[in-house]
């Protein structure tokens, strides 16, 4: 360039044009080519630059774009992460067991535990512990308050799609007691406190119908007071079961009441199912299978195989069953609920909305007895359904024999026969000729509840949810022992 700037100077200062005329004309060529040549070299350079710029861009970008993704997936698995702390959380349960609970002690995994080589006087402290308690309390305190069962469910159980707990309701268990030994009673608080999720078990409520063992008084308040999610009501005069759980239900602040036995063991996993086909249709009572624990060795048996349905006989007393084959054909897994003409009576959930609309229990029953088939049939003739649902389980000590007397059991079940049976309590009449003289008191209220709620008769009851049960063609006088001469 400098060169070009001094040949024009030049040209200025020549005398001599045509030469000089010669002179520019091949310095403006020179300029030119040099012009083009640098426009060239700009040019390419520019679009060398614009290319390393574009690409540069390009990378930048796909950079971001990658950052971006990264970032999205990142977050994802940040919420993927908070979803399953908050899904631990949620399941854990309500208490976890002690850091010391030793799993390999006594009767753990539900084993049986048998005591060798007691001396004389504890001998005959198990002794007088059966003769009290119907129950070998003696045993049962030596082992662990917080023992582990084995889970022996079916497979389908465990391998099932995670519970929804955020929207699964939520459940007081109500335990109503008289007179329980101190361990069967706290190991039943332990095993729904080990055993239920954090996020379903509000509380539970212990009735106590007044007991008058010292142990169930203030050391049992003393106790639970370290226990939290705990509360214990007591009834001020003796009840009965209907009635104390009554009290217990008027104090549950769960969407769901789950009515246990007070010498439970509550298998892990239990509550979930329960609370989950309730939530898929609020008119079903559910019904967890029932496993028996011993009364003498603790021992807890599994049954393994499939669960029974509740029936009755015509002296109205409760039967256990095989699944009937109709039953068998409307069910598409093991594992769907089992519905069942009657249940037990001792362990149920129910929504605490449906209960009440269905009205709850006769509270004209007394002490024990009854009230399960009561429940049974109002349950399926108003609109409701009874279910047992296979991958529930929990364990019940059956006693000896009965631990107190029960007084009560004729006259509670001639209010269900009388509300409920139309025509067909004759069939119980019959075999029970003592109900004829029975007086079981007024049950006008409970009459009204039927015609309030428009139930079906007991014959929509036997055609549709027991059709399998034989309906004797009883006549009057007819009936008596049949013996082989
Ligand atoms: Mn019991």
């Amino acid at each position: 360039m400098p060169k070009t700037i001094a040949a024009l100077l030049r040209i200025r200062s020549s005398c001599f044009y045509e030469v000089k005329i010669v002179e520019v004309s091949s310095y403006m060529m020179r300029i030119y080519r040099r012009f083009r040549l640098t426009r060239i070299a700009v040019s390419a350079s520019s679009a060398f630059i614009i290319t390393i710029l574009f690409i540069n861009i390009r990378k930048k970008s796909g950079d971001k774009l990658i950052a971006v993704k990264e970032k999205a997936e990142l977050a994802q698995d940040e919420q993927e992460q908070k979803t399953d702390t908050s899904y631990l959380k949620l399941a854990m349960p309500a208490l976890p067991r002690p850091e010391d609970h030793d799993p390999n002690g006594l009767g753990e995994n539900g084993a049986s535990v048998r005591l060798l080589h007691l001396s004389p006087q504890e001998k005959q402290e198990q002794e007088d512990s059966i003769k009290t308690y119907a129950v070998n309390q003696f045993v049962s305190e030596k082992i662990s308050l917080h023992r582990k069962l084995r889970d022996p469910r079916h497979e389908l159980c465990r391998q099932r799609a995670p519970f929804d707990y955020g929207n699964l309701p939520t459940t007081s268990v109500v335990i109503a007691f008289y007179n329980e030994g101190w361990t069967t009673l706290i190991r039943t608080i332990f095993s729904v406190l080990h055993n239920s999720p954090n996020a379903l078990l509000k509380e539970i409520v212990l009735v106590d119908d007044f007991s008058d063992r010292p142990h169930l008084k203030e050391p049992l308040e003393d106790y639970l007071k370290d226990v939290e999610r705990v509360r214990l009501v007591r009834t001020t005069k003796r009840e009965g079961l209907v009635r104390a759980r009554l009290l217990g239900a008027s104090h549950a602040k769960g969407d769901v009441l789950t009515f246990l036995d007070c010498h439970c063991e509550c298998m892990q996993g239990w509550l979930e199912p329960l609370l989950e086909r309730i939530m898929e249709d609020e008119s079903v009572i559910t019904v967890p299978v029932i496993d028996t624990i011993d009364w003498d060795t603790f021992e807890y048996y599994y049954g393994g195989h499939e669960p029974q349905i509740g029936g009755f006989d015509w002296r109205l007393t409760f039967q256990w069953h095989t699944i009937p084959d109709h039953e068998r054909k409307r069910r598409t897994s093991p594992v769907d609920p089992i519905r069942s003409p009657t249940m037990a009576g001792g362990l149920f959930a129910v929504s605490k909305r449906f209960f009440a609309h269905i009205g709850t229990y006769d509270a004209g029953m007394e002490i024990w007895g009854g009230e399960n088939l009561e429940l049974s049939f109002r349950t399926w003739m108003c609109g409701g359904k009874l279910e047992t649902i296979p991958c529930s389980h929990v364990g019940h000590v059956f006693p000896k024999q009965s631990p107190y007397p029960r007084p009560k059991f004729l006259t509670n079940t001639l209010r269900a026969a009388e509300v409920w049976m139309d025509d067909y309590k004759q069939h119980f009449y019959i075999r029970n000729p003592p109900a004829l003289k029975e007086n079981y008191g007024d049950i006008n209220s409970r009459k009204q509840l039927r015609q309030r709620l428009e139930c079906h008769d007991f014959k929509w009851y036997l055609d549709n949810v027991y059709p399998d049960l034989h309906v004797p063609e009883d006549k009057p006088g007819s009936y008596g022992a049949v013996r082989p001469l």
